[in-house]
């Protein structure tokens, strides 16, 4: 094929998390987490959806597996659930939530997919928000002791661990605007969990480090690109101001051991300054071996004074095309980010952890598919999500062109990072499976595999057969190049 082709080696993988897929909440004495708690409370999440059964891949796992190794892909990003291993979060571990991840490991192995587990993805056991969760410093150490325990016990078994996913989330959906579990609403908790949650992952490096666990550690950042709405030097302020908050506070102390200064001065105005003891940003500097980035789109800043809860900031949408979730599709802000990280923080290497789309796909009985099917979506020579692609012929399809399409232009963004000398190692894409999109419960469908929640039937879209074929011939068609 005629294209843009990565180095040898180079890592495509799909990404999941716990509570998003697992289900089985009450089994193996798994703990309660603070999702289970906060989706069984009456208008958190869309139709009060929760993640009790989910896409049940904790008694489908090797199914799961069986469907990545047709995809041909090399890599598999998931998360473990805390209140699986330690269900009260501390204390007495449960040998049978590390089992879950050992046959899952198991399984793996012989598929030949090389495991990238994250330690935290949003699932913290409920009986540590009842002690303070994230606004407590202790969860910092129990959460260093649980990563210690796990990696440890999966010691040479997980190619790179990730202690946090996207910090800035928890803290914030979490914490002050409350969308998220806990669903507390206070800034200044929420500045103080930012600082817990990256000490937090400075213990737990330190522990690996200690520990000589084989492989790699580093953290996954949601990386939010922001523009100016406009050139006016007040809309310029706002969005750089805009980029401390979301990005440069958690940037900055990991690679450089210390708070932005301009963001610090905010915060102090604003009587929120987290409390941060002798020696912490040490221990959050601490070095790491490749940095996660999660990138889907960007916001566009315009300085308005009468948002005093965000500092002036207001967010617009972009003008581009919308994803399912409302998000602009900017494929060419993924080149920004990663060159400007490159530039700035040097990280050893760089992953993307996520990137993916929801779009609102439709399932259609083969027959029905074949009648209307006029050509091939993506790179795939006139196959359906079926026969050539390694998937089942006979099963009904999901047409899904605008994902492909989203994640052609995002790889092909990816590929011209590594020609200007990003060490950009894998690409991880969100997600494996259609799961819990957190307040959005089941609305939202990111997955390259559709499932039928009713039967939990699993039917890879096109877009699983696009991906095959890229990560097969590691390379991505031409047509994908432009802006
Ligand atoms: O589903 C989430 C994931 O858990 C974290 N990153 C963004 C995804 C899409 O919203």
């Amino acid at each position: 094929m005629a294209g843009k082709q990565f180095p040898r080696g180079f890592l495509w993988g799909v990404a999941t998390a716990s509570y998003q897929i697992e289900g089985a909440v009450a089994e193996d004495g798994r703990g309660e987490s603070i999702w289970d708690r906060f989706s069984h409370t009456p208008g958190k999440t869309w139709e009060g959806d929760t993640g009790d059964t989910a896409c049940d891949h904790y008694h489908r796992y090797a199914e799961d597996v069986g469907l990545m190794e047709r995809m041909g892909i090399s890599a598999y990003r998931f998360s473990i659930a805390w209140p699986r291993i330690f269900p009260a979060g501390r204390g007495q571990p449960n040998r049978k939530g590390l089992d879950f991840y050992q046959r899952l490991l198991d399984r793996l192995e012989a598929a030949r997919l090389r495991p990238f587990a994250t330690l935290y993805h949003w699932d913290l056991p409920q009986a540590l928000q009842d002690r303070g969760g994230w606004a407590n410093r202790d969860t910092a150490r129990w959460f260093a002791d649980y990563a210690a325990y796990v990696m440890e016990r999966l010691r040479g078994r997980v190619e790179a661990w990730i202690t946090h996913n996207e910090p800035w989330v928890v803290a914030y959906l979490g914490h002050v605007t409350g969308e998220h579990a806990p669903g507390l609403r206070d800034l200044r908790t929420g500045v103080q969990v930012t600082h817990h949650l990256l000490l937090s992952h400075g213990l737990a490096v330190q522990a690996f480090r200690e520990l000589g666990i084989p492989g790699k550690i580093g953290i996954t950042l949601n990386i939010q690109l922001v523009h100016p709405a406009t050139d006016r030097e007040e809309d310029r302020r706002a969005a750089h101001l805009a980029d401390g908050v979301f990005n440069r506070w958690f940037l900055e102390p990991v690679f450089k051991g210390a708070y932005p200064e301009d963001v610090w001065g905010l915060f102090r105005q604003l009587g929120v300054a987290p409390r941060v003891s002798d020696g912490d940003l040490a221990v959050i500097g601490r070095p790491v071996d490749f940095l996660g980035v999660n990138y889907y789109t960007r916001a566009l800043v315009q300085y308005d004074p009468a948002a005093t809860e965000t500092f002036g900031v207001r967010i617009l949408p972009g003008p581009g095309p919308k994803t399912a979730m409302g998000w602009e599709i900017y494929p060419q802000g993924l080149y920004e980010v990663l060159t400007g990280i490159h530039r700035v923080y040097g990280p050893r290497q760089i992953y993307i952890t996520e990137n993916g789309a929801a779009f609102p796909d439709r399932l259609e009985e083969s027959g029905e598919a074949a009648a209307r099917h006029t050509g091939q979506a993506g790179s795939l020579s006139g196959s359906r999500a079926g026969s050539a692609s390694g998937f089942s012929a006979d099963s009904p399809v999901v047409r899904d062109p605008e994902r492909i399409e989203y994640l052609g232009r995002h790889f092909y963004q990816a590929w011209r990072a590594i020609q200007d000398g990003v060490p950009l190692a894998g690409y991880f894409v969100w997600s494996l499976l259609d799961n819990f999109e957190w307040a959005f419960g089941y609305s939202k469908r990111f997955g390259l595999i559709y499932v039928d929640y009713p039967t939990q039937r699993r039917i890879p879209k096109e877009s699983a057969s696009f991906y095959r074929r890229v990560a097969e011939e590691n390379t991505i068609d031409d047509r994908f190049a432009g802006e």
